[in-house]
């Protein structure tokens, strides 16, 4: 087992890793920018080094800065956290060269999942559901509207090298199409030096489905189970559970064993999400594969009772998951809500600030993963996201009732979040019943 790891991020996650490698008995280094030399998380670690100004090019996305971090704290591990470098083949394979283990996947499978098109070909070889679509990229238009004419509108227009809904058009017709391609493919080079654009039948009132995998280097691939994130403004979550609440019990199992042929056909190693999107019938596609640890990981924890951080970092030291499939169990209902900093009352412009005042929910069921407390400032340069309130009890009913009480019970002051919208989530007839979709919460409870 490795005897110390550096953290190549900040915030939250950075805090969730530093505990996982306290109970694993590894020494930690953190780095950080000068806008979060007052964390207090940086106490907690064993070293904190400073690499760079709040800008995240100078610092949390600057390679040689954190090779040099980890070179001085001489670790031998480095763990991305989500965000920022964490899906970054070329940085994978740097931390590598440099002798020191990247905690993620292999570069050549996170290659082949982070360009979409190449993900959708290794899906149909492995007989993953996708959507009726282009073979590949388009790239003449006459092909794009025979296409368009064989599986009807609406079309939606993605960009190979996207991601998490950033350059993606819908058209509806003809026209739209064209001038929809011509604009996704300036706006993919634009933001990814790659204009590869692919089309597909736009599937309209889904849910966001995705499972949690992870896999070692002895042979085990597993699936922990779905999540179900249809609640969501703008493509960021609000609100993340799992089980599904709508999903069969026996497309549970055919969603869950496709995301595992998948990332076994990628050659994938340490842990993935493998998303999907649900229609009306329960018919699933695949939407893409986040090549990291994500955000809403504890819900899975929560049902499972497996430390999804430390499993990664025992994969990444070459040692076997310290489980079997047949061992992960999905117990009880898991709830999570991402507490933004964040006006809701001002279109969600960012809360930036001191926080005055605080006092976080607690009791039966209650997990809260957070790096601030009172006084903290919170920088205006990187991600709103201030902390995960995450519940977990017997059932779904009782875990809503319990995120309910936890959000009427947490204050804090002056900075504003998005606590109102999701606690007017719990109270929501549509979301109690679970008859939702991902443009529920933009189109129902925000009136767009
Ligand atoms: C889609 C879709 C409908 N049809 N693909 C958005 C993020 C990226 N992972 C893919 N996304 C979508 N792809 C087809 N063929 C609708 C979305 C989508 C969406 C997906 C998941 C969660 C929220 C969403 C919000 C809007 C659109």
């Amino acid at each position: 087992m490795f005897s110390k790891i550096l953290i190549a991020n900040r915030g939250e996650i950075a805090l969730r890793i530093l505990r996982a490698c306290r109970e694993m008995g590894i020494q930690t280094a953190v780095v950080y920018s000068t806008a979060d030399k007052d964390a207090a998380y940086l106490q907690m670690a064993d070293q904190a080094i400073c690499i760079g100004d709040a800008p995240p090019a100078e610092s949390y996305l600057n390679i040689p800065r954190i090779i040099s971090a980890a070179e001085i704290a001489d670790v031998q591990a480095i763990h991305p956290g989500y965000g920022f470098l964490a899906e970054n083949d070329h940085f994978a394979e740097v931390c590598r060269s440099c002798k020191i283990e990247f905690i993620g996947p292999p570069v050549s499978a996170m290659a082949a999942v982070g360009d979409k098109v190449a993900c959708k070909k290794l899906a149909k070889k492995a007989k993953v559901p996708t959507v009726p679509g282009s073979e590949g990229a388009v790239d003449d238009e006459r092909q794009a509207l025979k296409l368009a004419a064989q599986i009807g509108y609406p079309i939606i227009i993605k960009a190979a090298a996207g991601g998490g809904g950033r350059g993606m058009r819908v058209a509806h017709n003809d026209v739209s199409l064209r001038a929809g391609i011509k604009q996704a493919q300036a706006e993919a080079e634009n933001a990814f030096k790659d204009s590869t654009v692919y089309i597909e039948k736009y599937v309209e009132y889904g849910r966001h489905v995705e499972v949690q995998i992870i896999a070692d280097n002895h042979g085990n691939a597993c699936h922990l189970w779905e999540r179900d994130c249809s609640m969501q403004r703008r493509h960021q979550k609000l609100v993340e559970e799992s089980p599904s609440p709508v999903l069969k019990n026996s497309v549970r199992a055919a969603l869950c064993e496709a995301a595992v042929r998948l990332i076994k056909a990628a050659g994938y190693t340490n842990a993935g999400t493998v998303e999907f999107l649900v229609d009306r019938d329960q018919s699933f596609y695949l939407l893409e594969v986040n090549a990291r640890i994500q955000v809403e990981h504890p819900v899975t924890e929560e049902v499972t009772g497996i430390d999804l951080i430390q499993e990664q970092i025992r994969v990444a030291a070459g040692l076997p998951l310290s489980f079997k499939q047949k061992d992960v169990k999905q117990t009880g209902a898991a709830i999570e809500c991402r507490i933004n900093a964040e006006d809701p009352a001002r279109n969600f412009a960012p809360s930036p600030g001191v926080i005055q005042e605080l006092r976080v929910p607690g009791g039966p069921g209650i997990r809260w993963d957070s790096h601030v407390y009172a006084g903290y400032r919170i920088p205006p340069n990187y991600d709103s996201m201030i902390g995960k309130l995450i519940v977990h009890r017997p059932t779904r009913a009782l875990a809503i009732a319990t995120m309910k009480r936890a959000l009427q019970e947490f204050h804090i002051a002056p900075i504003k979040t998005t606590i109102p919208l999701q606690l007017r989530i719990m109270e929501d007839q549509h979301f109690g019943s679970g008859d939702v979709d991902t443009g529920f919460v933009e189109r129902v409870l925000l009136g767009k």
